[in-house]
């Protein structure tokens, strides 16, 4: 029997990806849209040492601060969908902005493998990744690649089969937040927990605290309490910083998205 491998790939804008998808399915390729949605959906399917990998590419993501319709998507389809594995393609040569997206899909706990793409722009502009060691620090498969040039596919390929078969040993970072900022991240973990919602409780909670309009409906259909208290928590963390708490969260992700980038570039 065939085995099959879902694959979505996720990422910034303009990383390659639809390179990369189409270097991957070539002419198998089925392109419509998101239902209900404008944004357009491609998804296709490539055979493999055996495997029959489908692969589907999620929408860009513009911008990290502000809430999108392509952010939305392609978590919503990571969530609920789940992937054998998401590929977050990665533009080398803009690492530090395109690891804030890693973290976020780091804390979304879906099994990963990073395309580190655009590895000949990363280089024309002076820029070298220690691979192994940016592997090391967020505890998934880093494969460097050139799109364009088709370099890079086996590796990610193999790198895919080897995560489905459980052959890689994943220790993906455990994102963590400043000591005010954590200690309400898990008290509303806690308290969302049993609610039994497609997303990891710890995410939920980040979310809640960033204000996010969609989880916060989400959770305010279950217990309206905790959304109250999670809004008693973004004041309290306001206080504190004297910045609103979705500012403080996304500032923090995104020191931690440098502090690797730094660790890692020479
Ligand atoms: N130099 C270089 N350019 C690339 C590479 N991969 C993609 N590109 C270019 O980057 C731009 C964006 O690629 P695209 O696949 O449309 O990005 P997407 O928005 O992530 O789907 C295009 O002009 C590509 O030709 C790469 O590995 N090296
Ligand atoms: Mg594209």
């Amino acid at each position: 029997m065939v085995k099959r491998i879902r694959v979505a790939l996720a990422g910034n804008a303009n990383v390659g990806k639809s390179v990369l998808f189409n270097e991957l399915t070539g002419l198998h390729q089925h392109i419509g849209n998101w239902p209900g949605k404008t944004v357009e959906r491609a998804e296709g399917t490539l055979h493999y040492r055996g495997y029959e990998i489908d692969v589907i590419d999620l929408p860009g993501i513009y911008s990290l601060s502000t809430f999108s319709i392509e952010e939305l998507i392609s978590r919503e389809y990571i969530a609920l969908e789940r992937p054998d594995v998401v590929v977050n393609v990665v533009d080398a040569s803009n690492l530090e902005r395109n690891l804030v997206f890693t973290v976020q899909l780091l804390e979304l706990e879906a099994p990963m493998v990073l395309a580190l793409n655009q590895m000949d722009m990363a280089k024309k502009m002076g820029v070298e990744i220690d691979v192994k060691r940016l592997s090391e620090r967020l505890g998934v498969p880093v494969v460097p690649m050139v799109a364009v040039k088709g370099l890079g596919i086996k590796e990610l390929l193999d790198s895919i089969v080897d995560v489905y078969e459980g052959r890689v040993r994943l220790k993906p970072l455990k994102v963590r937040y400043g000591r005010e900022v954590e200690k309400y991240v898990e008290k509303l973990r806690g308290m969302v927990e049993g609610l039994g919602l497609p997303y990891p409780a710890r995410w939920v909670a980040v979310k809640l605290l960033e204000e996010d309009e969609e989880i916060v409906r989400l959770v305010a259909s279950r217990d309206r309490s905790i959304v109250e208290y999670a809004s008693r928590c973004g004041r309290e963390i306001e206080g504190i910083h004297g910045e609103p708490c979705p500012l403080v969260i996304s500032f923090e992700r995104c020191n931690l998205a440098g502090l690797i980038a730094r660790e890692v570039q020479t």
